[in-house]
């Protein structure tokens, strides 16, 4: 076909997989949000958006304040300065920046004013339920998978006293403080009646299943988490790879559920910004690798957050099918690095794999975080279907449906299923 006579088509396919990107709805399968049964924990409106600690790292490079004379304002003043230094005195370019501006004008909301007064005068009318189902609407997000730590004393109480859920909410166990920092976390799982005291034995790690199974089943868990830091090694002598060799890998072999990996953040590289103080290095692999090959009975979720992790990422995914490759994750997470990820992720793997997920903190982002991604994953998907057209494989509308169905959920569902 001459190159006149492939444009139309082209435009028309563009225009096929955008509707269908932007109308599938979509599992969001890594959030901090809460089910709103949790009451302040559930984030949401400007203020939020403002101090959101993607923001606190961008503002601090224009700030002079001292970090503690900031962290000792209250929020409100904290969320002017950030409007100020990056919305005010210069443009908002980054990727965290313009999501904000995505939301507002998804919500129907006028920015050019600049008017932060009235923007927050606009959330103060705002009824949570209302504004929830709002944003899940305008983001096409039917599920979401919350982080949950017992671990958490805001959290446990919650879960201790029991609620009615929100359907549209599930669970994750979150056991980072179990994994990463077990001479602080034992006594606090004794204090909790589990019987942990000494070292490493059948009987402690006994004990440690017991602890899991009991919040497994209080929150329905739907996968186990942890994120891991560059120098993570595995098998290894240390406590973090004992336990997840003894307890949290038969435990999820047990109950049939994957255990999520999040690869390569590095902890407080800058204590003085607190959650916004993390950093990013390149995770092993090979530990990963011995993972997959060496329990495979066993199911991995993954995303790492090194861009340079990435490519292995996807070719291990190739060996291993129980490793489900998920989400753009935090640094990862702009535009440019993202359209990379999707495609390499779509070339080497296929379909077989989550490509995003939200990480909001804050209501509101789900409506820019989704936003951001249908775009790019449909000039994505166009290129790949276009691909296919050239060589003589025209994909119909529904099989288009059905992959982007897969891609926002239904991969990650059968993943979890299987096994
Ligand atoms: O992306 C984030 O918001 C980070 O602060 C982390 O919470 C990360 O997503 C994590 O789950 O550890
Ligand atoms: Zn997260």
């Amino acid at each position: 076909m001459t190159r006149r006579a492939s444009e139309p088509k082209r435009a028309a396919l563009a225009r096929r997989v955008e509707r269908i990107v932007a109308n599938t709805p979509v599992f969001d399968i890594h959030t901090h949000l809460y089910d709103p049964a949790f009451k302040d924990l559930l984030l949401w409106g400007i203020d939020e958006l403002l101090v959101y600690h993607y923001l606190v790292a961008e503002a601090f490079r224009y700030f002079d304040t001292p970090y503690e004379q900031f962290w000792a304002l209250p929020r409100t003043r904290q969320a002017e300065l950030i409007w100020d230094a990056l919305f005010v005195q210069h443009s908002p370019l980054s990727e965290a920046c313009r999501g904000v501006l995505t939301t507002l004008n998804l919500l129907g909301l006028d920015a050019r004013k600049r008017d932060l007064p009235a923007l927050r005068r606009w959330f103060a009318k705002q009824n949570v339920e209302k504004h929830l189902t709002r944003c899940l609407e305008l983001a096409k997000v039917e599920r979401i998978c919350m982080t949950n730590s017992p671990f958490d004393d805001l959290e446990r109480p919650v879960w201790e006293k029991g609620f009615r859920p929100d359907e549209r909410f599930v669970a994750a166990l979150r056991v980072d403080p179990l994994l990463l920092a077990w001479s602080g976390t034992a006594p606090r799982l004794a204090g909790w009646g589990y019987k942990v005291g000494g070292a490493l034995s059948a009987p402690l790690i006994g004990e440690v299943r017991r602890f899991l199974a009991d919040w497994t089943k209080r929150i329905r868990a739907k996968y186990l988490m942890v994120s891991l830091p560059p120098d993570f090694r595995f098998p290894d002598g240390s406590m973090c790879a004992q336990l997840i060799e003894m307890a949290v890998l038969p435990h999820c072999r047990e109950f049939g559920l994957p255990f999520a990996l999040m690869l390569g953040v590095k902890r407080a590289v800058n204590p003085a910004l607190r959650l916004a103080g993390d950093g990013v290095a390149l995770a092993d692999l090979q530990s990963l690798q011995n993972l997959c090959s060496g329990f495979p009975e066993n199911k991995f979720l993954v995303t790492a957050l090194p861009r340079e992790n990435q490519h292995e990422l996807c070719v291990l995914a190739r060996k291993f099918r129980n490793l489900h490759v998920f989400g753009c994750w935090w640094f990862t997470n702009v535009p440019h690095v993202v359209e990379e990820m999707t495609r390499i992720r779509l070339e080497l793997v296929g379909l077989s794999l989550t490509p995003q997920h939200s990480d909001a903190r804050v209501l509101d982002q789900l409506v820019y975080k989704w936003s951001h991604f249908r775009e790019i994953l449909a000039r994505v998907l166009t290129d790949k279907y276009a691909g296919l057209s050239r060589a003589g494989w025209e994909a119909t509308t529904a099989e288009i449906q059905r992959d982007v169905n897969d891609l926002f959920g239904g991969a990650f569902e059968r993943f979890c299923q299987t096994g």
